[in-house]
């Protein structure tokens, strides 16, 4: 089975299909072009950082100044160079954005990676504002914290409100090929799988536990992080007693979804993945892998430290920031929650409506993506086909509403995300309704999710379970329309 980064290799060979491959990002010698608004440079780099009181060596997406990631408003040309400076080729995928193909940032699809010392540029409208990020899409780098803010302001934002970003990670000292490698040797301490007749009749390997348990956290981290940093030594936040936050949270993690534990504070959910959503009131919401909320708090006016925490789903494990308000004492948080939190459920997802949905609109095309895969040999794939560059890509048509249905075969939850358009979830286990309108959907055992989006950016797009390491195995497929 080829790996996908074996694939991309192969993928590159025959580039010469993309003749605009090379005109896509221009790698350029640094030359004024006249355009008014200046170029953001974002530099990838090597550093260190410090967990569990051990030193590891990490990458990073910053701005010559050290800003991680950007921040920037809607209307204004995202107008960037992404310059290499580690010692291996990388590329940056702008999470939740819609540019033009060719400029989206995954290896072998929208073009090649930037070798080292090499540079690419970027240079397309943003259509909207909210909550994003970015990260490599190149091999495991994202395991290595290849990831950044990507955070775009729009007439949403009220002045007397101070932002909060909290990025959430997974972090294992162990490389990520050897963390590939133990999944794939069947190094998941998981029960074993077992052999189940999928619904296509297929032997496809799937958990059936007694309580058909959903099967969480096939990799052990060695540390979660909040803005790169546990419990133990949290970042610690200064808030107004009675002032207005936003919390942008991101969960950048490459394996782990989280439960947002808010205390005693009363949240409002304002966007998922930076659309905005009728309010939903709440004090914990979910957030699967890639995906971000926006809640919106009103901290009290006494005195007082306030956790935002992320316990990881079906663990004790927890990270977060604290909020202080005025002189309260931070008092040590610990990184194990009182009680294992839940897996996560599609209860918020049902709830959750667009505040600007799809023109209602029946399907032009309708794909079916079962998800599937085999845990005991740890291949992912989308209708049983672990992806290779040989895999055509699923046919669409420019203008047509396009429905993709997605059925959870497997033990495991997918949260499944769709390159350069943003989608409305129209459906859930046979239900219709007017959802949320996002880019990463989560899609649990057993479960059936509906999207729809109009295509409207023509090109070669990926689609793909954000989860790393099943990514990497083949769960990952093309769209393509001109
Ligand atoms: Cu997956």
């Amino acid at each position: 089975m080829l790996s996908r980064r074996t694939a991309i290799i192969g993928a590159l060979a025959a580039s010469t299909r993309f003749p605009t491959i090379a005109l896509a990002q221009n790698p350029s010698g640094g030359a004024p072009d006249g355009n008014a608004t200046p170029r953001t440079i974002l530099q990838l780099q090597r550093r260190n950082i410090v967990v569990n009181g051990k030193s590891a060596s990490v990458y990073s997406v910053r701005q010559p100044d050290g800003i991680s990631g950007i921040t920037t408003d809607v209307g204004k040309p995202f107008r960037v160079r992404v310059e290499n400076k580690i010692d291996e080729p990388s590329l940056i995928h702008w999470h939740g954005l819609t540019p033009p193909w060719q400029q989206d940032g995954v290896p072998g699809i929208s073009g090649p990676p930037i070798p080292p010392s090499g540079a690419a540029d970027y240079d397309f409208p943003l259509r909207f504002g909210g909550t994003f990020w970015m990260h490599s899409h190149q091999g495991l780098q994202e395991q290595l914290l290849m990831a950044a803010p990507l955070i775009i302001h729009d007439q949403r934002d009220r002045p007397d409100q101070q932002e909060i970003v909290v990025m959430l990670a997974d972090f294992s000292f162990a490389p990520p090929d050897q963390i590939f490698a133990g999944l794939k040797r069947g190094g998941s301490p998981a029960a074993p799988a077992v052999t189940a007749v999928s619904a296509k009749g297929s032997m496809a390997g799937m958990k059936m536990g007694a309580a058909a348990k959903p099967d969480l956290n096939d990799v052990k981290y060695d540390a979660f992080l909040a803005n790169e940093r546990t419990l133990a030594d949290p970042e610690v936040i200064k808030v107004e007693p009675g002032g207005r936050v936003l919390l942008r949270i991101i969960n950048s993690s490459s394996m782990s979804a989280y439960h947002i534990e808010l205390g005693p504070l009363d949240g409002e959910l304002t966007a998922v993945d930076g659309f905005a959503v009728a309010p939903v009131r709440g004090r914990n919401f979910p957030i699967a892998v890639a995906q971000r909320l926006d809640i919106r708090l009103v901290i009290p006016r006494a005195p007082a430290a306030y956790p935002v925490l992320a316990v990881l789903e079906g663990d004790r494990k927890q990270t977060g920031v604290i909020l202080t308000a005025g002189n309260a004492p931070v008092t040590r948080i610990s990184d194990l929650a009182k009680t294992p939190s839940s897996a996560l459920t599609l209860d918020l997802e049902r709830r959750l409506r667009a505040l600007r949905p799809l023109t209602p609109r029946k399907a032009d095309r309708v794909h079916t993506i079962n998800l599937t895969g085999d845990m005991a040999k740890y291949i992912w794939s989308l209708n049983n086909v672990a992806w290779t560059p040989n895999v055509p890509p699923l046919p669409i048509a420019n203008g047509e509403r396009v429905e993709l249905v997605m059925i959870n075969q497997t033990g495991m939850p997918h949260p499944m995300h769709l390159h350069g358009h943003e989608f409305q979830v129209v459906e859930i286990d046979g239900k219709r309704f007017a959802g949320a309108v996002r880019d990463t959907v989560l899609v649990p055992p057993s479960r059936r999710v509906v999207m729809a989006f109009d295509a409207n950016n023509p090109g070669l797009w990926a689609f793909h379970c954000h989860l790393l390491y099943h990514l990497d195995a083949g769960m990952f497929t093309t769209l393509k329309y001109v």
